[in-house]
């Protein structure tokens, strides 16, 4: 009997014990109870009136019923047995009771309906009184940013019609500014949350849904250190830029998945926040929040890396090239007699001097191991679902423009450096089960994205099972750390 009292008991502990552990101040990801701008900061506002008015409701019913059990409680065996005089309703007390209730729904309603007018629709630049009373620049909306964001399984689309350039699975945003989310899906029903920024609204097939939120730099700055003490980041640390890779550096540098973890300011954890299949719970994506100079530096790499009119040229033995110009033309060293690389002018090249790495005229722009992963790109058919440096959101895997800048891999799930893309590209369904890179339409076991499987690699002839197998794992490794090479190097 003491056994299982005991057994129960330190159930009880240990769950409270755990219920208590995500009161922790450390490493709030996604909790909509630490808002770091104005729609957040709104909806946490009315969140806590009505937990303030509820616990000030549980309180006061539980203090009558306390005060009623004890005042007219049966004092003596004979008062047990009296009945008591017996009434029917008191119009008093049932008055009160309406007045008061009606009084708390409207002290709810009211906050409730202006957080709903606050969240359907960014303030008019024009209307000052509004703009003055939420502490808001004109600028702060005449500058605001659209994002045109599309849920598809399992990841997420992100484009900015302003500026004509597509990315995905990270949501980069200057932080002074608002920024207009307009919501899309392509096959089932989402949901984009970003729980320090803004409430959750649905992505559905065949609807536009519409949310905004503005960060506060305020609020991004102010931290508190292990001691509880707060003090004040300066901006670079904060928030690291994106568009030169400091914030990926910053993120891996502070990013221990531990009980220290501690968050870079101007990084917020999103999630998809609607059942939409297998992988749904893996379905998270980033905001990353920028200064405007350093957001508008992101926009032009990707504005040039997404130049639709932009293409390397071949090399012309009509022309001459200046310095620093760079061509493509062949190298039969690096794979086989047909293969190409980009060269650049190392002085001023006159006509026909073809490139070579013994003219003395020509250097490499990129390492053999980035020539040979971009040949593997089109070799393992991986432009058939992958835009890279393309805009266009008709594509069924995300944008990689510049993909080495990003932190994280597979929707938000891994950090983005060469083991979690080793482990991705070898089998993609171990780490994220149900994704469409390994189960999209027309993928089996013969098409390239598995190939890396060791079996449709290579095979000896005569058959020779043991030197197979090595020579195909040497193969498997060497491949697959090209593909890294050259994913990686998109920055
Ligand atoms: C059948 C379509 C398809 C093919 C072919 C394909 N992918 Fe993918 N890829 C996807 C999809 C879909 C995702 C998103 C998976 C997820 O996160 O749910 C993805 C994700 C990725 C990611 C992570 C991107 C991010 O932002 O998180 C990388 C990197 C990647 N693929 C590289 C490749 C490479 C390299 C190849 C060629 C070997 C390839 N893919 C072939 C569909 C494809
Ligand atoms: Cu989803």
């Amino acid at each position: 009997m003491t056994h299982k009292i005991q057994s129960r008991l330190s159930l009880l502990l240990s769950l409270a014990f755990f219920l208590l552990s995500g009161c922790s101040r450390i490493d709030h990801k996604q909790s909509a109870l630490d808002p770091k701008g104005l729609v957040a900061q709104n909806q946490y506002d009315i969140f806590m009136l009505s937990v303030w008015i509820t616990i000030f409701l549980f309180c006061a019913v539980g203090g009558c019923l306390l005060y009623v059990l004890w005042r007219y409680r049966a004092k003596n065996e004979q008062e047990a047995m009296e009945v008591p005089s017996q009434t029917h309703g008191n119009s008093k007390i049932e008055m009160f009771l309406i007045i008061a209730s009606t009084v708390i729904l409207v002290i709810l309603a009211v906050p409730t309906l202006q957080g709903v007018v606050l969240m359907n629709k960014v303030p008019d630049a024009n209307d000052e009184a509004t703009l003055k009373k939420l502490n808001l620049d004109r600028d702060q909306i005449e500058g605001a940013i659209t994002v045109n964001v599309t849920g598809k399984r399992f990841f997420w689309i992100f484009e900015y019609p302003q500026f004509g350039i597509v990315t995905a699975n990270e949501l980069v945003f200057p932080v002074t500014k608002a920024i207009r989310i307009i919501l899309k899906s392509e096959d089932v029903i989402h949901s984009f949350w970003l729980p320090k920024l803004a409430g959750k609204m649905d992505a559905m097939p065949g609807h536009e849904n519409f949310m905004w939120f503005i960060a506060d730099q305020e609020k991004i700055l102010s931290r508190t250190d292990l001691d509880g003490n707060p003090y004040k980041e300066d901006v670079a640390t904060a928030m690291p830029s994106v568009y030169d890779g400091k914030m990926r550096d910053m993120v891996f540098a502070k990013q221990e998945f531990n009980a220290t973890f501690e968050p870079v300011g101007g990084l917020f954890y999103g999630q998809c926040a609607e059942y939409c299949g297998n992988s749904h719970a893996y379905m998270s994506f980033r905001g990353l929040a920028q200064t405007d100079a350093d957001f508008e530096k992101w926009v032009e790499r990707m504005q040039v890396a997404q130049n639709p009119n932009f293409k390397i040229p071949k090399w012309d033995a009509e022309k001459e090239y200046e310095k620093g110009s760079i061509v493509i033309s062949k190298d039969p060293t690096l794979i086989d007699e047909n293969s190409t690389r980009e060269y650049r002018a190392l002085t001023k090249v006159s006509k026909g001097d073809e490139p070579s790495f013994s003219s003395g005229s020509w250097e490499k722009v990129h390492s053999n191991d980035y020539e040979i992963g971009k040949s593997l790109f089109g070799l393992s058919q991986c432009g058939q679902c992958h835009a890279l440096n393309r805009t266009g959101i008709g594509s069924k895997g995300p944008n990689l423009t510049l993909f080495g800048l990003r932190t994280s891999l597979a929707a938000g799930w891994m950090r983005n450096d060469r083991p979690s893309l080793v482990e991705w590209l070898q089998n993609s369904e171990s780490v994220k089960m149900g994704n469409l890179m390994w189960n999209g339409e027309g993928v089996d076991e013969t098409h390239g994205v598995r190939s890396f499987k060791p079996q449709t690699i290579y095979k000896t002839d005569p058959p020779n099972k043991k030197k197979e197998k090595e020579e195909q794992n040497t193969i498997k490794e060497i491949k697959v750390n090209q593909l890294v090479t050259y994913l990686l190097e998109q920055r």
